[in-house]
């Protein structure tokens, strides 16, 4: 990944993002643009329906899988090559490294990227390949799928002893203190487990630092299909839960202040913001000796309302066939395994 001295600027027409969102990796790609204020126009795919394989999306994409990213006339798929792409070319690096563009902090950079090829060669081929594939989407041979299910279970259990011993020892995020598309991808593998209602009670830790992501901007609107598809299959909707509330700003606390005299009973709000709060996941972070002439980019706002949106699924959950959408994420599960 090569370091450039002068700041991107973001795109200039909207980035057209080829997805589903009961798509992990999807979502993945999804949450980093709309974190990072990118344009975008969300074009939602149907994968029950069959539309990754229609003649005029394999034109785009052969391979017939979400996400995939069309940006003017550069094809681009595969989540982490997506995030790597807008990474380079639009967001400084945000979320791969310290942004720090003039003097790289190489070790930290190798951190984040071994740590996202981990994620998927490792926890998320077990994760999804010989667990919740298997369990709730039929994956693999039916006469061994209980022991495969078995064996995966086993696996995704060590899996999570590793982010809790070693990623999430003494950090807040996976790579130090601030969440980076290291913790994009796992919090989006992790929320699979959510299918299953899996309890995450032995490893508090992994627990912290999942509610922390959660905690997130936009990630709460970000999920809302895949809560339902999560009640759908366990009949528990995942918790979501509320950001504390804030401190007035000076003037607002001024008059609260005044009114309090007039009712002594209330309570100010003392609550903290958690830190995984404070640092948006993957944003440009501003190098220190940026130069004060190079200015950012004007932010826009994601186009993302103007997208087709899908119904949301909470409405009807009966009448969705979660269970057949994630298929294509068996070739490559299998493949790896
Ligand atoms: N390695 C790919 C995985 C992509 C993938 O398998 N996507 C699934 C959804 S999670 C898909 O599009 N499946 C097509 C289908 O089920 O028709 C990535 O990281 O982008």
């Amino acid at each position: 990944m090569g370091a450039s001295s002068s700041k991107r600027s973001k795109p200039s027409a909207p980035l057209e993002l080829y997805m589903s969102k009961h798509s992990p990796t999807s979502r993945a790609v999804w949450f980093y643009f709309v974190q990072n204020n990118l344009p975008l126009e969300l074009k939602v795919l149907d994968l029950q329906k069959g539309e990754s394989k229609s003649e005029e999306f394999t034109r785009l994409n052969p391979h017939q899988c979400v996400p995939f990213l069309k940006d003017g006339d550069t094809l681009v798929g595969e989540s982490q090559a997506i995030i790597r792409y807008v990474a380079h070319r639009y967001t400084n690096f945000a979320g791969l490294g310290d942004g720090n563009v003039k003097n790289p902090n190489w070790a930290l950079i190798a951190k984040i990227d071994a740590t996202i090829c981990w994620l998927h060669t490792e926890l998320y081929r077990d994760l999804f390949g010989k667990f919740i594939g298997p369990a709730l989407f039929g994956m693999g041979p039916e006469s061994a799928r209980d022991q495969v299910v078995e064996d995966g279970e086993k696996r995704v259990r060590k899996h999570l002893d590793t982010l809790e011993k070693v990623y999430l020892e003494k950090t807040d995020f996976l790579v130090g203190s601030h969440a980076t598309v290291a913790d994009v991808f796992c919090a989006e593998f992790v929320s699979l487990l959510e299918l299953k209602a899996f309890d995450f009670s032995s490893w508090p830790k992994v627990q912290a630092w999942f509610r922390r992501m959660k905690l997130l901007d936009h990630w709460a609107e970000l999920h809302e299909e895949h809560r339902a598809m999560a009640k759908h299959f366990s009949g528990v909707e995942p918790e979501q839960p509320e950001p504390p509330k804030q401190e007035p700003p000076p003037a607002a606390a001024a008059a609260s202040e005044a009114k309090e005299e007039e009712k002594p009973s209330e309570e100010k709000p003392t609550e903290e913001k958690p830190s995984g709060e404070e640092q948006p996941a993957t944003q440009e972070e501003k190098p220190a000796e940026e130069k004060p002439s190079e200015e950012k980019a004007p932010e826009e706002k994601p186009s993302e309302e103007k997208a087709p949106e899908e119904k949301p699924s909470e409405e009807k959950p009966s009448e969705e066939k979660p269970a057949e959408e994630p298929t294509a994420d068996e070739k490559p599960a299998e493949g790896e395994a």
